[in-house]
This record gives structure tokens, C-alpha cells and sequence, in this order.
């Protein structure tokens, strides 16, 4: 039975340990057996691992939760601001370890589970991994959290609460074949739903005008559909502070008077058809990266939790204050790139329809509230919305559009007269045979601050994508360059490097990873280089174990482990690296008898389900694996894996596996890229074009400990003016051509020389990518990978200077400077007093 201690109530520093707060051994040790016991209803002689996952992950929330509640009461308190993040992705992986990592009970727990002969990574293995997002743009979002909650800010993340996540991947036949992730399916012990929150949400219909008291004409809004949004809450903690956060994510329900007038009507089916209608807005993560889905549905979810979170930021604000003058000192909203865009014309017409704001004191207070980033170069993955569609689902929002245009245009015409180009560049509305919203536009007329997530994007958005606006405001322009958080991306993944690195410099690190280059000063010692290659081959071993038992693949991990991990795309040329492992193959086979350093090519990664290049290129690696891995010819010196289903769980137990990062996609199309930024921390050396982050990671890291090779976004954007040939390539290149011969010639194919024609047809017609240009350059920075494998100290050498200089790629630097320059937030300090269950 429960049992709380004696407690000294005269002195206020004594902490109660109380089984749900407590966090002692015995404590915590007594919280899960109870857990075990009364929720999950099992002794521990019938005891499953899921039980044994769900009891602790009890056991840990009642810790989170002491301190979530007293973190809101605080933020309530001491009206501080707030920052909220707009997401449609949260990708967050699994929570349990985290959450004992960041609350500092991780070694205890694992402790107490091992003494009861239990496996601590088995139960973390139970948790179902979180997919609400689809890569690089919800993880982010996700490492953002856990470093505003570690640096004590303020901050609600806001997004949806998706039913199936990013798809299942399985591959049949080498082909890419999805399957639902219900990851709903068993109880989530990480929610908390609030349904006395819940807000309505209004959909279609017209509007109406009317006069309001000064006899002013005013429009309104009559929806013909409402739909509730009940908020989920999983607590978010920073890593050894008391502040844990929310991540609110909304569910869409229909809402109960809607059913209850079909069902009065007789009409209990319908009802019911209606029920299931509304909640389909919520079903289902729209699985493109990069590309935008150009679905009513989609922007259904776009409005639905945007809608819900500014009227719950607005209800907040107003249990403080009479009214929302002195909203943007109290919140700021940062805008995921632009799926939460439409946040302009909702809190317009909130402000305006609402709460009865003129127009130019509404627009003051969205513009000074909201702030955007955008993540994307690539021309087809800006966001542009059919009116038709549009004023079909919010008619009220497309009159606020037209009129933010409008007075946009006069303005601009008057600062700029008789430049037609600008104006019609800058517009909100493109003007096609189909009229189309520019949701990009609108995101950056209605933000104070615009932000791209590497200096080079930021400087290609200002030059190029975003050019008009920039020549309208320069001072709106940000760069943040994107980082990850060492908390999950290094402690977690890495328990064996984590306790090297702060055996030599403390753990100060965690919190301040520049600190990390006090490791510059053992490089030379022979001793720490031992040991750290020692713990790469075993993270290798377990990478290769875990990949027998779970995928049934077998790698050596003798070999030099050369991985590319992350979505699929042809910007990202996942088949440039096909190129040269059948350049190898060719190699091998013509001269068996060279000195090869023996590699392991590993590729993960999803491919968008309606991307059929994407699709192919996945079947490519599979087919080459297929030939090359069965070939005894190479055997032992060339391997091709594809690992299924990459996601961040996966992540975890790869990026510390990595000798080499595969970062080689053609300039100027990687925004940033984070996963390039997590191998190098985990002490892989990267081979990389001179794109996104790469730029900076090899600034910190030093050009001499950093294989580049390729083009530059300069020369890529030349090259295609001059007029870009790739087939010049083919023929004057014979390797080249050799490699293209044997995927046209069917070699990998069973002599089916049709099957991955379109990504030759690609190559040698059109190549937009321009893997042909970059092929050589690639191949031979290869092989001089190779040759500095063969230095297996010096490699270990340049791994750690690379490991010791990614200070700079923590999410909490990248958020220290949001904070400070774009959402103006101050941490907070939350008191954790005395455990009181009637309230404080
Ligand atoms: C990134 C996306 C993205 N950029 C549309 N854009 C989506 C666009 O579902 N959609 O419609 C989904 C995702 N994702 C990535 O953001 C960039 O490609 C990376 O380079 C960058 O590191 C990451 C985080 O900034």
C-alpha cells in the first residue's frame, strides 16, 4: 500500500516523499510495483513487458506531473510571456527514456529494474514511436521543445493529434509497401486529455453583412459546419529543471448539439455519419516531405488547430486581462513554416469579428504576435491554396485575404510606383487560369519576423525565394541555424560516449554543449582514442545485433559503416550513392585482386506513397543489394542494406553506429538538414556538398576533417543557365558510363532493362539534380574516404575534433537566439515545494 513518510511540516525545505513524487530507490521502486499492480491489474508472476513499460511510464508522468501543474500555476502566476509553437508535425519519439533522462532518475530506474532481472531496454522497446510528423520540419519541432523546457522558457507547443502517424514501412519484393500506424491502439500513458477545454471550431457556409453600433458595414461569418477540438496534453520536461511544458494536441469530435438535431430528426445513422465526418479532420498525417498535399482535408487540419489554438492562447490571455491589447507582450507565435499560415486571417478575423478590434489595431497586434520560418527552397513544396477551395471551406478568412491584399498593394504601389513585377510577385493572390493563395506570402505580411534554418537558405531566400519581401523589409529577416538536442541525440543514443565525455570533462556539457570542446585536448592522447574507437566498434556490434534480431539483416561490423538516413527525395540523392557503389562493384569485379577497404552502404528512409521516382530509387538500392550482396566475388569487402521503417527509434541506435555521413544532396535544395548535425556529434566523419548546415558544420569542424566534394549552389545555378548537357557526362566519362550501362543493361533487373529506365531516362536527359555533374567529384572523395579509413587512428582523431566542435548545432543556441531576438521570452524558475494534492 501507498505510504507517505513523516514529514517535518515546520520546515519548508523538507521534500515529501510521497509515492507519486518521491524520488528516492525505495520510492520509486514501491511507485512501480504499485503501478504494476492497480493499473495494469497484474503481480509480477503474470507480468508482461507492456505492463512492465506501462507501469513505469506511470511511475514516471506522476513525477512529470507534480511539476507540469506547478510550471502552468507559475506561467499563470507571474503573467510571464509565452512562447507558442505552431506545428502540423510534432515528431517527438518514444517518451520513457527521455523523460527519466531529462528528470534525472534514468541510472536509478535502470537500477532498480535490473535488480529485479528486468531488462531496461526491453521495456523502453515497448513503447510505440510517436510518428505525428515526417522528418527533418516535426523533428525539429520536437527538439525545440525539449530545449525551451531545458533552458526554462515559457512555451506550449501546439499541433494536432494525429489517429495514424507517418506510415509503417515494410519493403515486399524490394518495392516500399506501407501499413497504418495505429499507434493509439494501446493506451498512451503520456496524454492527458482535457475535454473541458475543448473549442469549437466553425467550417464553410457564407457570410452576411451587417451594421454594426457606429453603423459601420461589417461582415460576418455564418458556418454551416461546427466541430469541437478537445485538447491532449503530453507533459514536456527540460533536462534537470522543474519546467515541464505542454504539448497541446488537438482531436477533432463532432460536436454533441450537431448530433443531437440529426438524431432528433430521426436521423440516427446520419448522426453518426456526421460523427465520423468531423473526425476524420484529425485521422491521419499527410504523408509528403517537401511537398504539400494540395488536399481540402489537409487544409481542414491546418485551419482546425490553428483556429483551436489561438482562441485557447486568447482564452488565456483574457483570464488575466480585460482584453487583448497587450496580447503580442504575453505571447508569441511562432509559425512552422506555413501549414499554421492561415494564423494571420484567424486572428484578424478573432480580433476584428470577435473582440471588435478596427482593422489597424488588429493587424498591429497579429503582426507583432506572429513570426515565421520557412524550411524549403524547392519552388513546388510552397504552399499555394485554390480560392475555390479556400472560400469554400473559410469564406470569412479569403474577404480578410482580399482585404490584407489590397491595402498591402496600395501601399506597395506608393512605395514602389510602376514596378508591375514586384507587385505582382509580392501579392498574396497568384493569378493564374486558377487563382491561388500564396500562403508563404501571407506568412510573411502578417509576421514581424521571418527566419530561414541555415545561413545559406536564409541567404537563398533573401536573394531568390523571398526576394520581394526582403527588398520590402531587410529588417524582418532572420537566420537560425537548426540544431538538435544533445539530451536525446547524444545521452540517450549514446550511453557509452556520454559517460567517456563527461569522465574527462564533467557533465557540463548537457547543458552547454560548447563545452564539448574541452575533449580537443585529449585528441592526442593515445589512451582516449583507444577507447573512443572501442566505443564505436561496440555501438557498431549493437547496430549489427539489433539489426539480426529485429530485421533479420546481417552486417559486419568489421567494416566501415557509410549510412545515408532520411526521407527519400531526388534533391537528396539517395541514388548518387547507388552510383558509386556499382562503380565499386565494377571496380571489384575488373580487378578482384585490389586493396578495397571493406564497406557497409546502409540506407533508410520513407519515400512519400505517391512519389514515384522516390519509390523506384528505394527498389534501385534494393535490387543492387540484391546482385552485390549475393555476389561471391565482392563478398566481405561491399554490402548494401536497406534498413525498413527508419524513424527516430531507429535514429537513436544508427546515428552513433555512423563511421561516415552521407550529406550529399546538390546544393542550394537542403534548407538545413539536422540528421547531419547528430552523426557528427556521435563522432562520424561527414562526406558532403557545400549545402544547408553542412557549410557550418564544416566550419566548426575544420575543412580538414570534412570530405567535401560537388558544386556549389552558385555553380549549380550557372551550370543550368549556360545550359546543362548530362549526357556530355556519360560519354566522356567510361566509369561513368559503365555504371549507367549495367542499370540500363537490366543487370540488376533479372534482365529487365524497363524497370528503372525513368531514373536513367532522368539522368541522361534531364538531371535536374545534377547527380551527373557531381558524379566524379563524388567517386573520388570516396576513395579518398577510403584511404583515410585506412589511418584508423587518424580517423578516430578527425572524429573526435568533429565530435568536440558541434557546440554550435545544440537546439538549445538555436533557441537561446529565438528567444532572444525574434519572441523576446525570459526563463522562468519553478519552486517544487511541498506535494499538495488540494492545490497550492
Ligand atoms: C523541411 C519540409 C516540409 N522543409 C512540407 N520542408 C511538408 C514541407 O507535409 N508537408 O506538406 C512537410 C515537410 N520539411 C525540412 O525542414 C528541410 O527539408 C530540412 O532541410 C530541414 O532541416 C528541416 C528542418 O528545418
Amino acid at each position: 500500500s501507498p505510504k507517505v513518510k513523516n514529514t517535518n511540516v515546520n520546515n519548508p525545505n523538507i521534500q515529501i516523499e510521497d509515492d507519486r513524487t518521491g524520488m528516492s530507490k525505495e520510492t520509486l521502486k514501491r511507485a512501480f510495483l504499485d503501478h504494476l499492480f492497480y493499473i495494469q491489474g497484474v503481480d509480477r508472476s503474470k507480468a508482461s513487458l507492456r505492463d512492465y513499460y506501462v507501469a513505469l511510464s506511470y511511475t514516471v508522468r506522476d513525477r512529470l506531473l507534480h511539476r507540469f501543474l506547478k510550471t502552468i500555476e507559475t506561467y499563470k502566476k507571474e503573467e510571464v510571456k509565452i512562447v507558442s509553437y505552431f506545428s502540423a508535425e510534432f515528431l517527438m519519439g518514444r517518451q520513457l527514456g527521455n523523460n527519466m533522462v531529462n528528470l534525472g532518475l534514468y541510472n536509478t530506474m535502470k537500477e532498480i529494474i535490473e535488480e529485479m532481472d528486468l531488462d531496461m531496454d526491453d521495456i523502453i522497446e515497448q513503447e510505440p514511436d510517436p510518428g505525428l510528423g515526417n522528418g527533418g520540419l516535426g523533428r525539429l519541432a520536437a527538439c525545440f521543445l525539449d530545449s525551451l523546457a531545458s533552458l526554462s522558457m515559457p512555451a506550449i507547443g501546439y499541433g494536432i493529434r494525429y489517429e495514424f502517424g507517418i506510415f509503417h514501412q515494410t519493403i515486399q519484393d524490394g518495392w516500399q509497401v506501407e501499413i497504418p500506424d495505429n499507434w493509439l491502439r494501446f493506451e498512451n500513458p503520456w496524454e492527458i486529455s482535457r475535454p473541458n477545454e475543448a473549442v469549437e471550431i466553425k467550417l464553410g457556409g457564407h457570410t452576411e453583412k451587417t451594421h454594426d453600433d457606429n453603423g459601420n458595414l461589417k461582415s460576418f461569418w455564418v458556418a454551416d459546419r461546427t466541430i469541437l477540438a478537445i485538447p491532449y496534453d503530453t507533459p514536456v520536461p527540460g533536462y534537470k529543471t522543474n519546467v515541464v511544458n505542454p504539448l497541446r494536441l488537438w482531436k477533432a469530435e463532432a460536436s454533441e448539439s450537431f448530433n443531437f438535431e440529426a438524431f432528433n430528426a430521426g436521423h440516427y445513422d446520419r448522426a453518426v455519419e456526421e460523427k465520423m465526418g468531423a473526425e476524420t479532420i484529425s485521422k491521419v498525417l499527410y504523408p509528403n516531405d517537401n511537398t504539400p498535399a494540395g488536399r481540402k482535408l489537409r487544409l481542414e487540419q491546418q485551419y482546425f488547430f490553428v483556429s483551436a489554438s489561438l482562441q485557447d492562447l486568447i482564452r488565456i490571455h483574457l483570464r488575466n486581462h480585460d482584453n487583448l491589447d497587450q496580447f503580442p507582450e504575453k505571447v508569441a507565435v511562432q509559425l512552422n513554416d506555413t501549414h499554421p499560415a492561415v494564423a494571420v486571417a484567424e486572428l484578424m478575423r478573432l480580433l476584428v469579428d470577435k473582440h471588435d478590434y478596427t482593422w489597424d489595431k488588429a493587424w498591429e497586434i497579429t503582426t507583432k504576435t506572429l513570426a515565421y520560418t520557412n524550411h524549403t527552397l524547392m519552388p513546388e513544396a510552397l504552399e499555394r491554396w485554390p480560392v475555390t477551395i479556400f472560400g469554400e471551406l473559410l469564406p470569412r478568412h479569403l474577404e480578410i485575404i482580399y482585404e490584407l491584399n489590397y491595402r498591402f498593394l496600395e501601399n506597395v504601389r506608393t512605395w514602389f510606383p510602376n514596378d508591375d513585377e514586384l507587385v505582382s510577385n509580392i501579392s498574396l493572390i497568384e493569378e493564374r487560369s486558377e487563382k491561388l493563395i500564396r500562403m508563404a506570402n501571407l506568412a510573411c505580411l502578417g509576421s514581424h519576423a521571418i527566419n530561414g534554418v541555415a545561413a545559406l537558405h536564409t541567404e537563398l531566400l533573401k536573394q531568390d525565394t523571398l526576394k520581394y519581401f526582403a527588398r520590402l523589409w531587410p529588417e524582418k529577416f532572420y537566420n537560425k541555424t537548426n540544431g538538435v538536442t544533445p539530451r536525446r541525440w547524444i545521452l540517450l543514443s549514446n550511453p557509452r560516449l556520454s559517460s567517456l565525455i563527461t569522465e574527462k570533462i564533467g557533465d557540463g556539457w548537457l547543458k552547454n554543449l560548447d563545452e564539448m570542446r574541452k575533449l580537443e585536448e585529449f585528441v592526442d592522447d593515445a589512451e582516449f582514442r583507444k577507447q573512443w574507437h572501442e566505443i564505436k566498434q561496440a555501438n557498431k556490434r549493437d547496430l549489427a545485433a539489433y539489426l539480426l534480431k529485429y530485421r533479420n539483416i546481417e552486417i559486419d561490423p568489421n567494416t566501415m559503416f557509410d549510412i545515408q538516413v532520411k526521407r527519400i527525395h531526388e534533391y537528396k540523392r539517395q541514388h548518387l550513392m547507388v552510383l558509386e557503389i556499382i562503380n565499386l562493384y565494377n571496380r571489384m569485379k575488373h580487378d578482384p585482386n585490389g586493396d578495397y577497404v571493406p564497406r557497409t552502404f546502409l540506407f533508410g528512409g520513407k519515400a512519400a506513397p505517391g512519389y514515384f521516382m522516390a519509390k523506384l530509387i528505394i527498389k534501385l538500392v534494393n535490387a543492387v543489394a540484391d546482385v552485390v550482396n549475393n555476389d561471391p566475388d565482392v563478398r566481405g569487402r561491399l554490402k548494401v542494406v536497406f534498413m525498413p521503417n527508419f524513424n527516430v527509434s531507429l535514429g537513436q541506435r544508427v546515428y552513433p553506429a555512423a563511421d561516415l555521413s552521407e550529406q550529399i544532396s546538390t546544393a542550394g535544395k537542403e534548407a538545413s538538414g539536422t540528421g547531419n548535425m547528430k552523426f557528427a556529434m556521435n563522432g562520424a566523419l561527414t562526406i558532403g556538398t557545400l549545402d544547408g548546415a553542412n557549410i557550418e558544420i564544416r566550419e566548426e569542424a575544420g575543412a580538414e576533417n570534412f570530405f567535401l566534394f560537388g558544386l556549389t549552389a552558385q555553380e549549380v545555378y550557372d551550370r543550368k543557365a549556360q545550359g546543362y548537357s548530362p549526357s556530355d557526362y556519360y560519354h566522356n566519362n567510361g566509369n561513368l558510363k559503365g555504371v549507367i550501362d549495367r542499370i540500363s543493361s537490366g543487370y540488376f533487373s533479372h534482365g529487365n532493362c524497363e524497370l528503372f529506365q525513368p531514373i536513367v531516362d532522368q539522368l541522361m536527359n534531364d538531371d535536374p539534380y545534377m547527380l551527373m555533374a557531381d558524379y566524379q567529384a563524388y567517386v573520388d572523395c570516396q576513395d579518398a574516404v577510403s584511404q583515410a579509413y585506412l589511418d584508423q587512428d587518424n580517423w578516430t582523431r578527425m572524429a573526435i575534433l568533429n565530435a568536440a566542435r558541434m557546440g554550435k548545432f545544440s537546439s538549445d543556441r538555436t533557441i537561446a537566439e529565438y528567444c532572444e531576438q525574434i519572441w523576446n521570452v525570459e526563463p522562468v524558475e519553478i519552486k517544487i515545494e511541498e506535494y499538495n494534492p488540494n492545490g497550492a
